[in-house]
């Protein structure tokens, strides 16, 4: 038996890279071609694979190690003949996975192939598959875009997959898509008209090419469903497009509850390749390796613990029998598929899309409503004093400009109540409950686009007429559509008023990763007994819904019940 030292093969433009992950360690008995470890550098990762079959002795390289073409990462005890320490060819190397488009992009990996149609033009623009390496005849398996959507350059248009890698089809230009060229299932080659935009061309030289996959990637194909990171309305428009073509049936598809986050499950192309194999959304899994980063192991344990029941994942929830056509497959959910029904046989119809926010809002509750065990306790609340004393204010404050709202009084009474019950404060972590210290409280706002939740921080800080004030700010902003990202993070709890509309009671959810909800309805005076008569009250119906894996009945029942007492009478959040 030969001892061969394994180096790194010409890993093309990459100065140095970094080790990533060992996938093997000394002892391990090994294949030809095997992956050995994943490198890593700003623009893509990439692994290994060994040039020979053999038993590992001795690595040479570890975690965090830079390494460059001809470095030895191991040192092989081989099996059978061996020639020479032949580093493996270049052909059995090929990034696979790659960190974004945008990096992919400026790769020199990446070909880049000047687009006749593009250069100087503007108005209406062909787009056409540039060059992606030794590949033909490559299946579309995930369409990005369809007509009517804003393309950004450089902006994923559909996903191609060959037998050995899959890469993202950026659009060289951007415009508004007036025509795809191309469906899920079709095979498509360099040069084929994939797209027609109406827009602002870009300049040739810069025009768009594929993540890079030039060869036989012996790696697997980086999962379509992970790999990609879209924008949301591309994000949008391709769950729309799994759900409503037949052929998205056997392609993994988009998790449509996962609102897009804009950043990839870190993991090597092997482990994307195992999560697949096995069905795991990569974007559930927590990564326990350094950065975050997803291995071998977190996917098995992730695995177990669906299998045992201890989690019931997001995407099980998604990969609902609409979106596939199909029945029930036992694990999971197992629900019977989505009714398809031909409205048109029944009347006239008309077809809307779901806003931006519908859709971003809809996914989220979606997930928390499955996720979540919801239970939901039912209350009232005698207000009669306090709205008296609400008015009197209103009326004295007229001037001031301000008016002070039922709803800052509740969320100065939630305050009150969470301190009381910690655990309505707080968040789930695996096995761990996240007590926060601090009191942001968000409130469920209707906009003509949708429902948006914009938060008060430190809301323990602030009187009742500043935080009216606030909210009347930023329901004014919810309105005009104008409310950042920053609005609507860090919330502990929510509450959601319908006061000003109607109704009497209802089940609101929650809003993950809070653990409680507080559901508001309109107030009307009824007879109370108060022991001798009945006296003409003003009764606020309460509604909390609350996560039942970390709140018990009793402590709910108790908080409704202790939120009542503060209502009724004020002066107790002073205690
Ligand atoms: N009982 C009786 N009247 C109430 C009340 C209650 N619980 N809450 C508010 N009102 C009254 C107000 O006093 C006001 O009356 P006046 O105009 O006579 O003063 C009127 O109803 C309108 O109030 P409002 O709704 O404009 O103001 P608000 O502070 O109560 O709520 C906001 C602000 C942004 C929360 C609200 O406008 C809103 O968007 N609510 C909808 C939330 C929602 O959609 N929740 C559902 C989420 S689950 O799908």
């Amino acid at each position: 038996m030969a001892m061969v030292e394994i180096q790194v093969p010409d890993i093309g433009d990459f100065d140095e890279v970094t080790v990533i992950e060992l996938l093997v360690k000394p002892g391990d008995s090994i294949q030809a071609d095997q992956s050995l470890l994943t490198v890593e550098s700003d623009k893509a990762s990439m692994e290994i694979p060994s040039s020979h079959a053999g038993v590992v002795k001795e690595l040479r390289v570890k975690l965090g190690d830079k390494v460059k073409q001809g470095s030895v990462v191991l040192l092989l005890e081989a099996a059978g003949a061996v020639s020479a320490a032949a580093p493996v060819s270049e052909e059995k190397m090929a990034p696979v996975q790659v960190n974004n488009v945008e990096t992919a992009i400026d790769s020199g990996a990446s070909a880049s192939v000047p687009d006749p149609s593009v250069a100087g033009a503007s108005g209406v623009i062909e787009i056409r598959v540039p060059d992606i390496g030794d590949f033909k005849d490559v299946t579309v398996i995930e369409v990005l875009a369809k007509p009517g959507d804003v393309v950004k350059v450089e902006q994923s248009l559909v996903t191609v997959e060959s037998d050995k890698a899959s890469m993202e089809i950026p659009s060289s230009s951007a415009g508004v898509l007036k025509e795809l060229k191309v469906k899920l299932g079709d095979k498509i080659n360099i040069g084929d008209l994939l797209a027609v935009l109406e827009g602002t061309a870009r300049p040739a030289a810069s025009a768009a090419a594929p993540a890079p996959a030039t060869a036989s990637v012996e790696a697997a194909p980086a999962d379509a469903s992970q790999a990609s990171a879209p924008p949301p309305a591309a994000a949008a428009s391709a769950a729309a497009a799994a759900s409503s073509s037949s052929a998205s049936a056997s392609q993994p598809a988009h998790d449509p509850t996962v609102a897009p986050s804009g950043a990839l499950p870190h993991a090597s192309p092997s482990v994307r390749k195992f999560a697949r194999e096995l069905g795991v959304p990569l974007a559930e899994v927590k990564g326990g390796g350094p950065n975050g980063r997803i291995t071998l192991e977190d996917v098995q344990a992730f695995t177990k613990s669906v299998m045992s029941g201890e989690a019931r994942t997001q995407a099980q929830a998604a990969r609902s029998p609409a979106a596939s056509g199909t029945g029930g497959s036992g694990v999971g959910l197992d629900l019977l598929p989505w009714p398809k029904v031909d409205f048109t046989k029944f009347g006239d119809v008309e077809r809307k899309d779901l806003s931006r926010i519908k859709k971003i809002s809809g996914a989220n509750l979606h997930r928390n409503w499955v996720m979540i065990p919801h239970v939901c306790n039912h209350d009232d609340a005698d207000i009669t004093e306090l709205e008296n004393f609400r008015v009197l204010m209103n009326k004295e404050n007229e001037k001031a400009g301000v008016k002070i709202t039922m709803l800052a009084f509740l969320i100065k009474a939630s305050v009150a109540a969470l301190k009381k019950f910690p655990e309505f404060n707080a968040s789930l972590d695996g096995d761990q409950l996240v007590l926060k210290k601090y009191y942001n409280v968000a409130f469920a706002a209707d906009t003509p686009n949708g429902l948006v939740v914009p938060v008060i921080k430190n809301a323990d800080q602030k009187g009742v007429v500043q935080i009216s004030q606030e909210m009347g700010e930023l329901a004014k902003k919810a309105r005009d559509g104008k409310l950042g990202p920053a609005d609507m993070q860090g919330a502990c709890f929510t509450i959601s008023s319908l006061g000003g509309i109607g109704g009497r009671y209802f089940t609101p959810i929650i809003n993950a990763p809070e653990v409680a909800i507080l559901g508001v309805c309109k107030s009307q005076t009824e007879p109370v007994w108060d022991g001798k008569v009945f006296q003409p009250r003003l009764m606020l119906p309460l509604s909390l819904s609350w996560d039942h894996r970390v709140i018990d009945g009793a402590a709910a029942a108790r908080f409704n019940a202790y939120l009542g007492q503060i209502l009724g009478d004020f002066r107790r959040v002073l205690l």
